[in-house]
């Protein structure tokens, strides 16, 4: 790496069309913000007042049944219902615009166990996950009141997960939310100016360039992309270009679930604690459309900057100018690099 980008800089992000200002010497700044809970491991695999445990009775009094592998239902809560009338207003002014926004919202449990998350898992149970995802996309892509299908999964009281049970939530909406709708026209855009995908282009960069790889298959890439926002965010890119989860080959399905369990553990591993982060898959609209330009990507946002209880705040000029990081992306990607691969809970024979 150039010894300039030492100094204050920015970098494009060419799939959202964002900047962001890179800051690599602050990190020697005082540190006097607040320090949170560390939010730790726990070795209870079955909760009786956890509302996804097999067995337990939910909020809204039905039964999670005993499951064995996955489990997926209907949000009690849902953000979004499948019969929302249009919002109608006599003269509605021109700058109070309302719409209509039908969808759903499901709930994913990954395994029974309690104790567990994604980094804990094993790969084999991870690939049923994947199947279910893959499942999800299919069934609720094929509703045609649908249009996009946003898979995701926030992890620990960080990030505002309201259950330390393994599980994640699918949304599906009447119109193509604004991230992947960004991420749509950038792709667009480059596949009518270059004859080529962007991510297919960018993953070949960052093959060649190697310095911001963290983990690595056959089938899958695994980066600190040279636009990251967030301290340790990562790209995972599928090495094929394949628009969505129904192209995965067998092999690609099983390859997904190893990536999601070397980029979880290695993230586990940097601080040892069970990493917060909102990790999510953006993939083709299913709006009908052949979208030829999409390319499968998963985003991993991680909140924490210098320890398991240290975070990064997204304020200030972040809030108002735009985002700004303070450790280099390659900086991140070596760290997490030079972590063990293997889980720190397993190296110390702990639950
Ligand atoms: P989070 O941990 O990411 O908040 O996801 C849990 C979801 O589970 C949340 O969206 C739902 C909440 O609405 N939920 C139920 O559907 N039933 C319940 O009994 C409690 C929580
Ligand atoms: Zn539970």
């Amino acid at each position: 790496m150039s010894e300039s980008l030492q100094f204050p800089h920015r970098r494009f992000n060419p799939l959202r069309g964002q900047w962001v200002l890179v800051s690599p010497h602050r990190t020697d700044r005082p540190w006097q913000g607040e320090v949170n809970k560390t939010s730790g491991f726990s070795d209870v695999h079955y909760d009786p007042q956890c509302y996804l445990c097999p067995g337990n009775t939910r909020a809204g009094g039905k039964v999670t049944p005993v499951y064995t592998s996955v489990y997926v239902f209907d949000n009690d809560y849902a953000a979004l219902l499948p019969d929302s009338p249009e919002p109608h207003r006599e003269n509605a002014p021109e700058l109070l615009r309302a719409e209509r926004e039908r969808g759903r919202c499901r709930v994913l449990c990954f395994h029974p166990d309690h104790s567990l998350t994604l980094a804990r898992m094993q790969v084999g149970d991870i690939r049923k996950v994947v199947d279910a995802w893959t499942e999800e996309y299919r069934t609720l892509g094929a509703e045609p009141d649908f249009r996009y299908v946003q898979i995701f999964e926030n992890r620990g009281a960080m990030m505002g997960a309201s259950n330390p049970h393994p599980h994640g939530q699918i949304w599906t909406t009447e119109h193509v939310p604004d991230e992947p709708q960004a991420e749509t026209e950038s792709l667009a855009a480059y596949r009518a100016s270059h004859g080529s995908c962007l991510l297919c282009d960018y993953a070949r960069l960052e093959a060649r360039e190697g310095v911001r790889i963290v983990a690595e298959n056959d089938g899958f890439l695994a980066v600190v992309p040279w636009w990251a926002v967030w301290p340790f965010e990562t790209l995972v890119t599928a090495k094929r270009h394949v628009r969505s989860l129904l192209d995965f080959e067998e092999r690609e399905r099983d390859a997904l679930a190893d990536i999601l369990k070397q980029v979880t553990t290695r993230y586990d591993n940097l601080f040892e604690t069970s990493f917060p982060y909102t990790m999510g898959f953006h993939q083709a609209p299913t709006d009908g459309e052949a979208h030829e330009e999409w390319h499968f990507h998963a985003h991993f946002y991680p909140p924490l900057l210098r320890s398991a209880t240290v975070r990064k705040y997204m304020v200030g000029f972040e809030m108002l100018g735009g985002p700004q990081r303070d450790i280099t992306p390659e900086t991140a990607a070596e760290r997490l690099k030079a972590v063990p691969a293997r889980h720190f809970t397993e190296r110390q024979g702990k639950a």
